[in-house]
């Protein structure tokens, strides 16, 4: 059973998402000894709430799972969080800014699980076995704290910084492509502002994965047959300003993109 302290985290991190206003990290204000077990706690209270009101999972998420990121947030340990319907903005479409607090891009290769995939111990090359799909994505990472400033259980409870996802509408086969060679370039209003391929996402995206349903096992969930799942930025996320238009370009994947309105 939860106790108070962390229920009390997780209302003040969906409050803030409902909100749309920046919160300083639990860390500083609710419980600096916070271990990741226990922020792992108030996502599960965070996501139920979110269940409870209606919403439905898309997916599990993978952050945290590059060097660039890892070195962009200061923090190098992978987390998972949880994609919902609610979150989903249509490729081409556009993000209306004021719905969220401060709003960043990341590229990313997203799969679409064919089969069950339950762990403990299971490698990349099993998630690729398992996988119907593989798309690209654009996620929209949207941190609940003030300047993205947390550590690595601060953004835990944070649900992974998940906000807004746009995914690719060309779904390819995974044995078509060598994943870790596939190359993206993240660009803002025609300018490429960064650039990576697979292999920045744990040598190969599918090792997020494996990561993933190796965590879930953990408290005795898996990856479940038609969820999407992102494997996490390949290159460092980048902050979005009202009238950007964003194009994420994935070798043999093909472009997301989107705008983002007012
Ligand atoms: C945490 C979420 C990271 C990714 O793809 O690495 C993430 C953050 O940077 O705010 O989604
Ligand atoms: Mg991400």
């Amino acid at each position: 059973m939860a106790s108070e302290i962390i229920k009390q985290i997780a209302d003040y991190l969906v409050a803030a998402e409902v909100e749309k206003r920046e919160v300083f990290k639990v860390t500083k204000t609710i419980k600096p000894d916070l271990t990741v077990e226990e922020a792992y706690q108030a996502q599960e209270i965070l996501v139920q709430k979110k269940l409870d009101e209606g919403h439905r999972i898309v997916g599990p998420k993978m952050g945290l799972t590059s060097k660039a990121k890892w070195d962009q947030m200061g923090v190098s340990e992978p987390i998972y969080g949880y994609v919902f319907d609610y979150m989903l903005i249509d490729n081409g479409g556009v993000l209306p800014f004021s719905d969220l607090i401060h709003p960043k891009v990341e590229a990313e290769i997203a799969f679409l699980i064919g089969e069950d995939i339950e762990g403990p111990g299971i490698t990349g090359a099993q998630v690729l076995a398992k996988t119907e799909y593989v798309l690209p994505a654009l996620e929209i990472i949207d941190s609940r704290y003030e300047n993205f400033n947390f550590t690595h259980m601060d953004v835990i409870a944070d649900n992974a910084s998940t906000s807004r996802v746009v995914f690719g509408n060309t779904l390819r086969k995974p044995s078509e492509f060598d994943l870790e060679l596939v190359g993206a370039t993240l660009s803002i209003n025609g300018q490429i502002k960064e650039l990576g391929a697979g292999a920045a996402v744990l040598g190969h995206p599918a090792n997020a994965i494996a990561v993933l349903a190796n965590m879930l096992a953990r408290k005795g969930e898996k990856i479940k047959k038609g969820e999407i799942i992102l494997s996490g930025a390949l290159t460092s996320a980048v902050l979005l300003r009202v009238g950007d238009f964003i194009s994420g370009k994935f070798d043999g994947l093909g472009e997301v993109t989107f705008s983002v309105g007012e």
